[in-house]
């Protein structure tokens, strides 16, 4: 069990109001894509919308966290960390890449969210751990929503798929790295992050279809 913070620290708050933002700026972003891939797949429109609802309530709740220790969050700090992943949802947008949009928003930063969630809750502080658990299991659907969509197009996917990864994953991995000292402040080792990350991702990998299956 990894020990807990002193969460009324000074160095624990400078830290949580940059973890915070970006946890923050990165619901609302997610908020935004589910809401777009709403507009791209009229056939699970109401699925998406509710989706990217949840995501709205995720950024509602965790502005609550940092509120609740005092905190400010860095928001613009967050805005340019995130950019790349939001550039490459609008460019593949603009591009017609549907299944890019997909993979990056329900793959990539749903993995991404689930391992840091994951690694986050048991040293959360008491108001932000049940508000953490509840948006985990919600990522969790999430995630099965992509899995499950890419699962049916196998095929059609794989080479968008792929492509989005390529790009996606060191942006997502960079912004982790960005964060080194912030993370160990608030007691979350940066390298087990990294691990939970790849092993969620593996996993969804093969739930979708690409892995895991004799030769
Ligand atoms: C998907 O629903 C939302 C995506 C949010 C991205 C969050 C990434 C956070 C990375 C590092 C933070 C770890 C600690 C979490 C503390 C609340
Ligand atoms: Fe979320
Ligand atoms: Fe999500």
């Amino acid at each position: 069990m990894a020990s807990r913070p002193d969460y009324g620290s000074a160095s624990y708050g400078d830290a949580f109001s940059r973890i915070n933002a970006l946890v923050i700026v990165g619901e609302a972003m997610a908020d935004r894509h589910f809401r777009r891939l709403a507009a791209l797949l009229p056939q699970d429109r109401e699925e998406l919308r509710r989706l990217g609802a949840m995501e709205g309530r995720h950024a509602a709740g965790f502005v609550g966290c940092g509120r609740h220790l005092g905190v400010t969050p860095d928001l613009a700090l967050a805005r340019r960390l995130l950019a790349p992943l939001q550039q490459q949802f609008d460019a593949c947008e603009s591009e017609g890449d549907v299944v890019g949009c997909l993979t990056l928003q329900c793959l990539i930063i749903e993995c991404f969210a689930v391992a840091a969630y994951r690694c986050y809750l048991p040293v959360a502080d008491p108001y932000a751990a049940p508000i953490t658990a509840a948006v985990l299991q919600d990522e969790d659907e999430h995630l099965g929503y992509g899995e499950q969509w890419l699962r049916q197009r196998l095929e059609a996917v794989r080479e968008p798929l792929e492509r989005c990864c390529r790009q996606a994953v060191p942006a997502a991995l960079s912004l982790l790295q960005a964060l080194q000292a912030d993370l160990e402040a608030i007691a979350i080792a940066p390298l087990e992050l990294i691990a939970e990350f790849v092993v969620c991702f593996q996993e969804a990998l093969e739930a979708i279809g690409y892995m895991g299956l004799p030769e």
